[in-house]
């Protein structure tokens, strides 16, 4: 198998700067050899060049609207390159408003080839804002939201979908880990369906069950992606992220999470988000996302049978 490394060195959706720096934290941290000593042939395809964060108040509802439709067109070229060659591409964000370009590439390549698409969210927020909720105008607030065809028409087209239809559809996706939701943000994703496995579920039912659910009906046709936003995992082991939430997934809790998505087999592409290694302490959140990425690709501890 061949994975493909995109750098996206921007933080022009979010709301602290320093995620641009992201994608060097990554590879200073290992990922290529970490992901080489599980079997992967990796390709480092360097940094996509994009606009330069402006630093300016939201309008209309958004922030740097202009700079992140540039930047999620070109993310979204540079995935679907890599689907097209049958690689499993890796996006090193940057902030997580570049989820809408790589989805939407996953998301048109899934409905040329007839695959069954699932997507993980794992992520302390639900990503699930629009212009008329988002408390801040940041895009990183918004991607699915986006995916599912509210936003701006230049993010909700970018799959450029048979029909016009929106790059995402609700059975298609599974939010795991979520502890902070904005007031409208959270009607808007009960209205819409959205199944998530919020912290509350994660200390009601355990890690496994939840993962055993997020994954039912990914079969030998699903292609799985999975779109990590660091802030998912609690801060105490994950402080280099812009907007830190108490209360995420322990180191275990993460390790099984990763491990479990490996046993399944299906994993075809991924997005690493949001590591800002301006608020990080010694590179220990990227050392920490690598070492979680080795659990996605087959890294455990004994060689094992599924539990019954
Ligand atoms: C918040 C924060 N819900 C917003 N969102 C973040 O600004 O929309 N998403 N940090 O990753
Ligand atoms: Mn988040
Ligand atoms: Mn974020
Ligand atoms: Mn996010």
């Amino acid at each position: 198998r061949i994975a493909s490394l995109i750098g996206a060195p921007t933080d022009v959706g979010a709301g602290a700067r320093g995620a641009s720096m992201g994608p060097e934290a990554l590879r200073v941290a290992g990922l290529q050899p970490a992901l080489e000593s599980h079997g992967l042939t990796v390709l480092d395809r360097g940094n996509l060049s994009g606009p330069a964060n402006p630093w300016q108040p939201p309008e209309d509802g958004y922030r740097h609207l202009r700079e992140v439709v540039e930047w999620n067109r070109r993310v979204r070229d540079a995935v679907a390159a890599e689907l097209a060659l049958g690689h499993l591409p890796i996006l090193m964000g940057g902030d997580h408003c570049l989820a809408v370009g790589s989805i939407s590439a996953v998301a048109r390549h899934c409905a040329d080839t007839g695959r069954k698409l699932r997507v993980l969210w794992l992520d302390a927020h639900a990503d699930f804002n629009t212009s008329a909720l988002t408390p801040s105008g940041n895009v990183h607030g918004m991607p699915v939201a986006c995916l599912f065809g509210f936003g701006p028409e230049a993010l909700t087209q970018l799959a450029n979908m048979p029909a016009g239809s929106p790059a995402l559809r609700t059975e298609q996706i599974r939010q795991i880990g979520i502890r902070s939701v904005d007031p409208g943000e959270k009607r808007f994703v009960h209205a819409q369906g959205l199944e998530v496995f919020d912290m509350r579920f994660i200390d009601e039912v355990g890690m496994r069950q939840t993962m055993e659910r997020a994954l039912d009906g990914v079969d030998a046709n699903t292609h799985l992606h999975v779109s990590f936003d660091v802030d998912f995992l609690d801060p105490d082991i994950a402080p280099g992220v812009g907007t830190t939430i108490p209360g995420g997934p322990t180191y275990r809790e993460a390790q099984l999470c990763m491990e479990m998505v490996a046993d399944c087999g299906q994993l075809a592409s991924l997005d690493i988000m949001e590591l800002n290694p301006a608020l990080d302490v010694r590179n220990k959140t990227a050392l920490l996302a690598v070492d979680l990425v080795e659990s996605l690709f087959g890294k455990s501890t004994l060689m094992r049978t599924r539990p019954a």
